[in-house]
């Protein structure tokens, strides 16, 4: 073990405050709910107190933000709305150094992460929707399409600032309002964006962010006033919500869970492949709902290709999230570290064979050392639920039918990556594979022209590319 104490620099380059509130009708105010502490999960310091939302104050908010549809966002042209979004983007761009060493500390991913992936997707996906505002009549979906109203946003803590992005960008685009929910346990870069939208001038109500626990999200999926509601996190809330919403009339799209197969073929290129695979499930130490986290490797190469990985994760840097060469960072709380140690006991229990890599872990904060299950068989825990840490389990197959079906036999279909020279075997695995992704040969990119989004238990509706738009129109 190590001792880490993070640098004294990142506070203010992240511009840490004591205290975070809400912001709501145009205003940073104070919520009425119990403040939550949000935690550096490298440290298990508390880096800022958050105020969070009450019943009444989320009422307040949905109405601010219809009052905004209905008098202002809704009705302006989307030649002026991209003007705002464009704005937004600019100014995410400007402040990228802040917003990744904020994100890093709230969430404990690496610091190049959220340098290289987070903030500039982030800022994509302002910029690729601001380009829709004004050509929405090219949607595809018909002439003169109209906003929903106001949208509900639920966003989960892996990817707090970019999911936020993802989330309003859209939903600004189609002339909707809105009112999110980022997670509780990461909700600094979001009421930075909510900054950022202040000073872009958006009139006020427009966009309108709460910080709380599951209830304010319950509070706000559930209001009446609310026209469409979009939700990333668990597939059990994900199931709570459609049921909530059964008969309501509002619109849902979800994003969910997964357990991606991530399937190596004998003529792959192996070191290729091996960086994929790492990338796949230790990319933002596996919080990530397209993980690969079920890797199905042909028979005649496993031995050689498990050989190779245990060498790569070997030299994985596991630790300090702000350090520049850290590869895999800490695992956001303390809950789901627990959860991550759960599955994994379970995956011994059941007689997979265990190897984690033996780097040195920091002897303070939630870290998991990256970890590789052999011998894992389908019905174990470990083939079947969402692990959601540094964790992959490997099964292995002889032949592409064989590979489709272990691949298939999940209740999600978020993704899935295929490694093989044959172009015509990607062809006939994509076609197959019940997944919204599918790699050839790469994994875990994103690109806001791509729609994203899940098959069976991992959700429905696309979010990114023309497609996303639908989420937030009508006609
Ligand atoms: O998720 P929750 P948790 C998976 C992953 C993880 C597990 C649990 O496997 O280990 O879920 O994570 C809000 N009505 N994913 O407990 O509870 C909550 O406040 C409305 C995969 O963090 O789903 C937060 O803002 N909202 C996933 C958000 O939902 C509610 C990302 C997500 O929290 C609510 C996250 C309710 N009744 C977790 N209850 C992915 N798809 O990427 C909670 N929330």
């Amino acid at each position: 073990t190590w001792e880490y104490a993070p640098a004294p620099e990142s506070a203010a380059i992240a511009n840490l405050k004591p205290s975070y509130r809400m912001f709501v009708d145009g205003e940073f105010v104070e919520g009425a709910g119990e403040p939550l502490k949000s935690v550096n999960p490298a440290t298990e310091e508390v880096l800022a107190e958050v105020s969070t939302a009450s019943a009444a104050d989320v009422d307040r908010a949905v109405k601010a933000a219809r009052r905004a549809h209905d008098k202002t966002w809704g009705r302006m042209p989307g030649a002026e709305r991209a003007k705002y979004i464009y704005r937004i983007a600019r100014m995410v761009a400007e402040r990228a150094r802040e917003l990744a060493v904020l994100e890093s500390l709230d969430n404990g991913k690496p610091i190049k992460e959220a340098r290289d992936t987070d903030v500039p997707t982030a800022a994509a996906h302002f910029f690729y929707h601001a380009g829709w505002a004004d050509k929405l009549d090219y949607a595809g979906l018909g002439p003169d399409p109209r906003p929903l109203g106001v949208a509900g946003q639920v966003i989960p803590w892996n990817f707090p600032l970019l999911m936020a992005s993802w989330k309003i960008a859209p939903a600004l685009a189609c002339g909707n309002t809105v009112v999110l929910k980022p997670a509780e346990t990461t909700p600094l870069t979001a009421l930075v964006l909510a900054e950022i939208i202040q000073q872009a001038e958006l009139p006020p109500g427009v966009v309108n962010i709460i910080p709380g626990a599951g209830d304010v999200g319950a509070e706000l999926v559930n209001h009446p006033g609310v026209n469409k509601v979009a939700f990333t996190g668990s597939t059990e809330v994900g199931k709570v919500i459609q049921s909530a919403l059964a008969g309501t009339g509002k619109k849902l799209t979800l994003e969910l869970g997964g357990k991606a197969a991530n399937i190596v073929f004998d003529d792959a290129p192996l070191d290729q492949a091996v960086e994929g695979i790492v990338n796949g499930i230790f990319f933002n130490q596996g919080h990530v709902c397209c993980a690969g986290s079920r890797l199905l490797l042909q028979e005649s190469i496993a031995e050689e290709f498990l050989a190779k990985l245990h060498a790569r994760v070997s030299t994985l840097r596991v630790g300090d999230p702000l350090d520049k060469n850290t590869d895999v960072g800490a695992i956001n709380s303390r809950d789901q570290l627990t959860k991550i140690q759960d599955l994994v006991a379970s995956g011994e229990q059941e007689g997979a064979e265990r190897w984690s890599s033996p780097c040195p872990l920091p002897d303070k904060g939630f870290y998991f050392a990256p970890t590789v299950f052999a011998n894992v068989t389908q019905s174990m825990r470990i083939a079947r639920e969402e692990i959601f840490g540094p964790v992959l389990s490997v099964l292995t197959f002889r032949t592409p039918a064989e590979a489709l079906a272990k691949a298939n036999n999940t209740p999600y279909g978020l993704s899935a990556g295929v490694w093989t020279e044959k172009g015509s075997r990607i062809l006939w695995m994509a076609d197959r594979l019940r997944a919204g992704v599918v790699w050839a040969n790469t994994f875990n990119r994103f690109d806001p022209t791509a729609p994203f989004g899940g098959y069976q238990e991992s959700g429905f509706g696309r979010e990114g590319g023309r497609a996303g738009l639908e989420a937030y129109l009508d006609v």
